[in-house]
């Protein structure tokens, strides 16, 4: 048995996410999670929500709240979505904890004591009207590439284009709108990464089986040379900075976010210290770490964090595998929070159960290259896949069992050749499945789920034991036994993907549904469920797509006001 340890990006706190965060890191690290405990190992999957910084305290001012209550309420929101979805975290944390301030500020000792932070003075915007220095997102103004008049100092949203505070024409302040702006000097902390270079080499070169998206984004960082970053910023809400002359400042949420994966740990054996020891976890040399994440967050995690644990010269867990992936674009475009355009998460549940969007971005999952999220694709893949392949397959054997032998499972002796070789089968598809989970590649684990699906409806098929009845109920009966079984592996491997439909099926075997185990082999496995089991009747589990629910649902969501 191993000791996996999971962690998935860190959503930010201001309002829900997105069917693309869900691909993009909190779906494929429920999965692997889910796959972990079925194989039997010690498993603990983390996250939380990232709460410092300008996206938390905008949002708050935009809502006319305190930025602590806004985050509480947040927080408890995204929670909620995220339960609704099945998203099975040991914790799901706030990286504004009393631990997250604590190991953040415990970090920077570390790095100050061992000579790794440096002291700068930087010239930057300051509002007098609001009393304070602007971060780059506080400033707006006209984009001089497209004249959007909304325009941020770091980005404009309309146009993408990266600026710089001064690249704006009439600038102002986004909180107060005044224009009087002026250029101060500011005195702020910098993490040496160009004195951890060589540490960091070393500890790249010993990461292994990194997704070739990863290791060329974390070489493009090196070998451009590692510039030592600003770790704080003028900002209330934060970590505080514990160095005298820096009151008022807080560090940058890049430094103190990924610290979260283990104050959330902490937070996490805070809450069982009988049962869990966060030390266990990341300070420990018998765990496998894998973080889930999207492409552009790599350099922090493949760079910046590393930098701050093997610079701290204490003995922290790193990760091992970074599972980074592309993006979730939607019909053509970009999900737009403020264009209303794209699928957000509550919106998502409330129009369908999760089982169906978990299933759709698993067998898309932008492993490789961008995927585009289409209405149209999404209910031809969810209508093929889920109604006429697993819901299928399910409602022909049930039925029939419930109809010709009330619902309990017939005996019939002992199998024959056909069982034999599909069990051959079966064992084929299983293995190519742990290969494909082992290393967390959804498109090609779900193409063998889906196998194992249509496998079980091809032996129905064949076997027809609608027809044998009469001519042979013995030799039928031990189809419809085996029938049983085999349903009991399709819904057991199809879990990590769609859990809440896999275990309804299972609880209507008679088998365990909140953790699945996974099968021995297949052989054994068609023999799990015993003659004289009482199986129920199940309603359809999947409702097929209609044309109009498409094309109402496409307009609905493409943010031009449909
Ligand atoms: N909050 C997610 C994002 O960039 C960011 C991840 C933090 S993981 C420590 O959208
Ligand atoms: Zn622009």
């Amino acid at each position: 048995m191993a000791k996996a340890l999971i962690t998935s990006a860190l959503p930010y706190i201001n309002g829900v996410k997105h069917l693309g965060n869900l691909a993009g890191s909190l779906l494929p690290a429920d999965i692997h999670a889910r796959y972990r405990r079925q194989i039997g190992d010690e498993t603990l999957f983390i996250c939380a929500t990232d709460e410092h910084g300008t996206p938390a305290e905008l949002a708050a001012a935009e809502a006319g709240v305190e930025v602590a209550d806004y985050c509480r309420w947040q927080h408890a929101a995204q929670a909620e979505i995220y339960r609704r979805l099945n998203l099975s975290f040991d914790h799901f944390g706030r990286t504004s904890s009393p631990r997250n301030h604590a190991l953040t500020q415990h970090f920077f000792h570390c790095l100050d004591a061992r000579g790794f932070i440096a002291e700068r003075v930087l010239q930057q915007v300051y509002s007098p009207a609001d009393g304070r220095f602007l971060p780059d997102r506080y400033i707006i103004g006209t984009c001089p590439y497209c004249d959007f008049d909304r325009a941020r100092g770091d980005q404009c949203e309309n146009c993408t284009r990266p600026l710089d505070p001064t690249d704006l024409i009439t600038p102002r302040s986004a909180l107060s709108g005044s224009t009087a702006l002026e250029i101060r000097p500011t005195r702020h902390l910098f993490l040496r990464q160009s004195a951890l270079v060589g540490a960091l080499e070393d500890w790249l070169a010993s990461r292994k089986g990194w997704p070739p998206l990863v290791t060329s984004i974390a070489r493009k960082w090196l070998d451009e040379g590692l510039a030592d970053r600003c770790i704080t910023r003028d900002l209330a809400w934060g970590v505080p900075v514990p160095k005298p002359g820096f009151e008022g400042k807080v560090f940058y949420v890049w430094f103190d976010a990924p610290i979260g994966y283990i104050a959330a740990t902490q937070d996490c054996s805070d809450a069982d210290p009988a049962e869990r020891d966060w030390r266990d976890w990341w300070q420990a040399d018998d765990v496998g770490y894998t973080q889930f994440l999207g492409k552009d967050n790599v350099p922090f995690h493949a760079v910046s964090f590393p930098c701050t644990l093997l610079g701290s010269g204490e003995p922290w867990k790193t990760v091992d595998i970074i599972k980074g992936v592309n993006w979730l674009t939607y019909e053509g475009g970009k999900f737009s929070t403020s264009g209303g355009r794209g699928v957000f998460l509550d919106e998502a549940l409330d129009l369908l159960p999760a089982d169906y969007w978990r299933w759709w971005l698993a067998a898309n999952a932008p492993e490789s290259h961008d995927t585009d999220f289409s209405f149209e694709r999404f209910a031809t893949d969810v209508n093929n896949d889920l109604a006429d392949t697993f819901g299928n397959l399910v409602n022909r054997i049930l039925t029939f069992l419930a109809n010709r032998y009330g619902g309990i499972v017939p005996d019939g002796g002992t199998a024959a050749e056909s069982e034999a070789h599909l069990a051959a089968t079966l064992q084929q598809l299983l293995d190519g499945l742990r290969v494909h989970q082992d290393t967390c590649s959804l498109r090609k684990a779900t193409a063998e789920v889906r196998a194992i699906w249509r496998l079980a409806n091809g032996y129905l098929a064949e076997q027809a034991p609608w027809t044998s009845l009469a001519a042979d109920p013995e030799r039928t009966a031990v189809v419809v036994r085996t029938s049983i079984n085999l349903l009991g592996v399709a819904a057991t491997v199809a879990w990590p993907f769609i859990p809440a439909a896999a275990a309804t099926v299972l609880t209507a075997l008679g088998r365990p549904s909140d953790l699945p185990a996974w099968p021995r082999s297949a052989a054994d496995a068609l023999n799990e469920i015993p003659a004289g089991q009482v199986v129920a009747l199940l309603p359809v589990l999947f409702a097929k797509l209609a044309p109009e629910w498409v094309e109402a649902n496409r307009l609905r969501f493409s943010g031009a006001g449909g």
